[in-house]
């Protein structure tokens, strides 16, 4: 008989940030250029998420390292996972678009006001260039 193990990864984040690129990267190896952007429309489906992450194992939250409120709301979606998700047991803050460096909105923020913010950016990962998506 096959063992096997099964375990459930949701990725959540701002609409853009590229979930659907990384879905699109892990799952065919691929990156479209011109992937069409969901617009609007999402936060209509916020109060859906519960079930979306319900028996979750893991969590990608994802920003886009140009886009400053997005890691804002990421950290939102950590705190949420945190205080409702109790069957994930691993969270990792993802953030997007290190190709756009030179754009990077994440040194407005005052990491210094609290030093021992666990949410501390994390610029290692990107999918446009053939990526680290293998290793997540
Ligand atoms: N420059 C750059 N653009 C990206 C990257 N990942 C996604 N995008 C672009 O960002 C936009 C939104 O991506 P999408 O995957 O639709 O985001 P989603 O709304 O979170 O699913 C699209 O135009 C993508 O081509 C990346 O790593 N670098
Ligand atoms: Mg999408």
């Amino acid at each position: 008989m096959m063992n096997f193990l099964q375990f459930k990864v949701v990725l959540l984040g701002e609409t853009s940030v590229g979930k659907s690129s990384l879905s699109l990267r892990f799952v065919k190896d691929y990156f479209n250029e011109v992937q069409e952007i969901t617009i609007g429309g999402q936060e209509r489906y916020r109060s859906l998420a519960p079930m979306y992450y319900r028996g979750a194992h893991g969590a990608l939250v994802m920003y886009d390292i140009t886009n400053l409120e997005s890691f804002h709301r990421a950290k939102l979606w950590i705190q949420e996972l945190k205080e409702r998700a109790a069957t994930v047991a691993v969270i990792a803050l993802v953030g997007n678009k290190i190709d756009l460096s030179h754009a990077c909105e994440l040194s407005k923020l005052n990491l210094n006001n609290n030093p021992s913010d666990s949410l501390r950016p994390n610029l290692n990962q990107n999918i446009k260039p053939k990526c680290f998506c293998n290793d997540l």
